[in-house]
């Protein structure tokens, strides 16, 4: 049930950081403002607000023991205070930013040598590695809260799960007069397994900087590590490349459709690498080849096997083009954009596809595999690529991604004897841009339809035959872009299955169930809808219904 803010003082937006609450008096409150104070109080009379229940959390946490006798009200002058590591500051200004907006308490950040709650919040850094490169331990009294962590990741994803346990209107941009209660208790948690991703195909459709940075927040929220994005495809070259710099100029004009397409450049693409990166996110880009190529064929004909420029595609069939294979000068190609775009990229991984290369077959295609490896080697960079890739000899930390649909393929669990491990993107699970039902408006559906259930319902660690679980690097959620082509429809796609994937990604298999996810997952949307994400009401979800969103005679308005 949501919490029902109550009516409490004013709050000026501009309070924040401050001078605190301002006295209603000093106000002069419109009419529509008393109205809406008055709905309120008679709102909390009926049903006063109950906390968050401590294994509310998307994704399930590891280990959650709830004390109600220990449940907190965040005071207006609370005080976030983390260890004198600027990492963990970064985490603790990142918190104040998230809890400031809806609450207008200023929450001052300071540091201490061993920071503790004392009536707010603690994020302290340990030596004790139990916890993991990535896990963290909360702990809600009557004193306050601590997250505890190993690394400040530790602290930014414990810094989430705070975020999840307040009532859904510490998402309002602007001040909401909240009664911000804390569920008491002790939350354990660490992440099964070590790759949770998401895809964003930014060319068959581009997307702006904006558009891509509001995706990085989802990801953040739901304790996801990487942003794969897809740079490169038929109907559009995304990254600027100053050797070759009519891939972007002339390769990303255009996109599926009449649209005017685009690209990144340099700095564009270090402004998601850095703004993902302060939200423990690392980009993965992808290049792909040797097929997915007519972009780059139409900026440059010599890549081309018969060495004529094609007219630009902007439909959206698969498998027809490839750089040629027999001509030294597509490895030169391939050398100096991989490495333009390795230096750009901090991140270990360099994605270079591999799919669909219909027309590159047998010994040619793994000969070309072979040597493209070896150039993603020569950057210093680990070389990741779909799992078309397995037949191609093994390099060192090699990773195939696998998107069948039926989790049987006796070539990828070879190479993965052969030491390759494997990102798991069922087509049929894990494929965002499938329909979620026949009427879905956009969407594609050679994978079947994919509900939130079916989103769900399948294990990551065993989903690939002869695939064992210590060879899953983990699960990646790709939202491919034929018919996708704004904000809106990426987060109508994304959510509400992108915290499915990101729960098998991140909780214990014994947490998987069902009809537990699914309430928990219902508690997302007033949160989704107080922030103005926009999220696919699933019908097989319970959303819970706010009423002061009810309008007469409008009965879809009373339900998210
Ligand atoms: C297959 S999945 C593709 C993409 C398409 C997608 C559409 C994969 C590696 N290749 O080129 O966009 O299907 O669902």
């Amino acid at each position: 049930m949501p919490t029902i803010p109550s009516p409490g003082p004013a709050v000026s937006p501009d309070a924040a950081g401050s001078t605190g609450p301002i006295p209603l008096s000093a106000h002069e409150p419109d009419a529509a403002t008393l109205a809406r104070t008055a709905e309120l109080a008679a709102a909390e009379l009926l049903a006063p607000p109950a906390p968050a229940r401590l294994a509310d959390v998307v994704p399930a946490p590891q280990r959650v023991v709830p004390d109600p006798a220990e449940d907190w009200l965040l005071p207006a002058d609370a005080v976030i205070v983390a260890s004198a590591d600027p990492a963990a500051q970064a985490v603790a200004d990142q918190l104040a930013e998230l809890l400031r907006p809806a609450t207008g308490y200023p929450l001052p950040v300071t540091d201490a040598a061993r920071p503790t709650p004392v009536g707010g919040i603690a994020l302290v850094l340990t030596d004790d590695e139990g916890l993991g490169t990535e896990g963290y331990r909360l702990v809600v009294t009557r004193a306050g809260v601590s997250i505890t962590a190993f690394t400040a990741t530790g602290l930014f994803h414990g810094a989430q799960t705070l975020r999840q346990l307040l009532p859904p209107a510490i998402e309002s941009p602007v001040p909401v007069a909240g009664r911000w209660v804390l569920p008491g208790g002790v939350i354990a948690d660490r992440p099964r397994f070590p790759y949770r991703g998401a895809m964003l195909d930014v060319a068959r459709h581009f997307f702006a900087v904006e558009d891509v940075l509001r995706v990085v927040d989802h990801l953040a929220r739901y304790k996801l590590n990487h942003l794969h994005l897809h740079l490169t495809d038929d109907q559009g070259w995304r990254i600027a490349v100053d050797s070759w710099p009519r891939l972007a100029t002339v390769g990303g004009a255009t996109e599926v459709g009449e649209g005017p397409g685009g690209h990144y450049t340099k700095a564009d693409y270090r402004r998601i690498v850095e703004y993902a990166a302060a939200r423990h996110i690392t980009v993965v880009p992808e290049i792909d080849l040797p097929g997915h190529t007519h972009a780059a064929l139409v900026a440059y004909p010599q890549l081309a096997p018969d060495k004529v420029a094609p007219a630009p595609y902007t439909g959206t069939e698969v498998g027809f083009s490839y750089v040629d294979p027999a001509d030294e000068r597509t490895y030169d190609f391939v050398a100096d954009v991989l490495g333009e775009v390795a230096a750009l990229t901090p991140g270990p991984w360099l994605h270079i596809g591999g799919d669909e290369a219909f027309k590159v077959k047998g010994e040619v295609y793994t000969d070309f595999v072979e040597r493209v490896q070896r150039i993603v080697a020569d950057t210093g960079r680990t070389v990741v690529g779909w799992h078309q890739l397995a037949p191609a000899a093994h390099v060192d930390g090699r990773v195939l991604q696998w998107w069948g649909t039926n989790g049987e393929d006796p070539t990828t669990a070879e190479a993965v004897r052969r030491g390759a491990r494997l990102i798991v993107s069922p087509g049929n699970h894990a494929y965002l841009d499938m329909k979620y039902a026949p009427d879905t408006p956009i969407g594609q559906d050679w994978a079947g339809l994919i509900d939130v259930r079916r989103a769900y319902d399948w294990d990551p660690g065993s989903h690939v035959t002869d695939v064992p679980e210590e060879a899953v690097l983990g699960v990646e959620a790709p939202l491919w872009t034929e018919s996708v082509t704004s904000l809106a429809e990426i987060e109508f796609m994304l959510l509400p299955r992108l915290p499915a994937i990101a729960e098998l990604g991140w909780s214990p298999r014994a947490t998987h169930d069902w009809d537990g996810f699914r309430d928990r997952l219902a508690g997302q949307g007033p949160r989704w809808a107080t922030a103005g994400i926009s999220f696919h009401r699933a019908p097989e979800i319970p959303w819970p219904t706010i009423p002061s969103q009810r309008r007469p005679g409008q009965a879809d308005a009373a339900t998210l």
